[in-house]
């Protein structure tokens, strides 16, 4: 431990959060592009905001229900309220794009050096194991991962406590001795509330939340986060 209680040294395992950490959440606005010209990118921009913002609200009124039901409620709320009209067909293909996102260019490289560091790696997300299965199955990586870890487990999703403990109960370690890694910031705060260290993978240039806790480490990409911890 160090002086401030936090753990020093290597993590005993790296937890990456999936959905615009390690693939890109923004490529289903190229699909929806192609359906509504000019409208692409707003579609996709309000459905992720929507999906998180769905976890919360049920996180927060203990009304779980499971990461593919909730994106799927986002989408529709997101259609409608930028008045497209999204028939069934389009819808689906919408769907289906969210199973096989692309994986940031930046992920395979870092994973692969990392895992030559002999860290074990894992995800911990709030995908059901059937959208992770499909996106690792797509994706290539899925070799990658000593561990894939969804919050439908525990039916809670992150930030609750419950959720973040599943890397924990994984490893067998306490969470100051694992690293946790997101592109999402709210996610990264939850993280360091409940005592993991985290690396925040700022890909949007943004500042990080004002909510009085700090990442341990930050950068723009996967490859930064080699960087840091060599
Ligand atoms: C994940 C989403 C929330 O848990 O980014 O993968």
């Amino acid at each position: 431990m160090s002086a401030d209680g936090r753990a020093a040294g290597p993590p005993k395992a790296i937890l990456f959060d999936a959905y615009g950490t390690l693939f890109d959440v923004y490529a289903v606005g190229t699909v929806a592009e192609n359906m509504f010209p000019g409208r692409g990118e707003a579609l996709a921009a309000l459905w992720r905001d929507k999906q998180i913002s769905y976890t919360w609200l049920r996180e927060i009124c203990a009304n779980y229900m499971n990461f593919c039901s909730v994106t799927a409620d986002a989408l529709d709320f997101a259609a409608e309220a930028l008045h497209l009209n999204l028939d069934a067909r389009q819808r689906q293909a919408l769907l289906d794009a969210y199973d096989y996102l692309p994986v940031f260019p930046d992920a395979a490289p870092a994973l692969a050096t990392l895992r030559a560091h002999k860290t074990p790696l894992a995800i911990l997300s709030n995908g059901t194991p059937g959208m992770l299965s499909s996106l690792l199955g797509a994706s290539g990586l899925a070799d990658s991962f000593a561990a894939v870890l969804s919050v439908d487990r525990v039916g809670h999703f992150k930030t609750a406590a419950a959720a973040y403990q599943l890397g924990p109960d994984a490893f067998g370690v306490a969470p100051a001795d694992l690293l946790f890694v997101s592109s999402n910031a709210w996610d990264a705060c939850g993280a360091l509330w409940f005592g993991y260290r985290v690396f925040w993978i700022n890909r949007r240039a943004l500042p990080f939340e004002r909510v009085g806790v700090t990442p341990d480490g930050q950068g723009s990409s996967l490859s930064a986060l080699v960087d840091w911890l060599a």
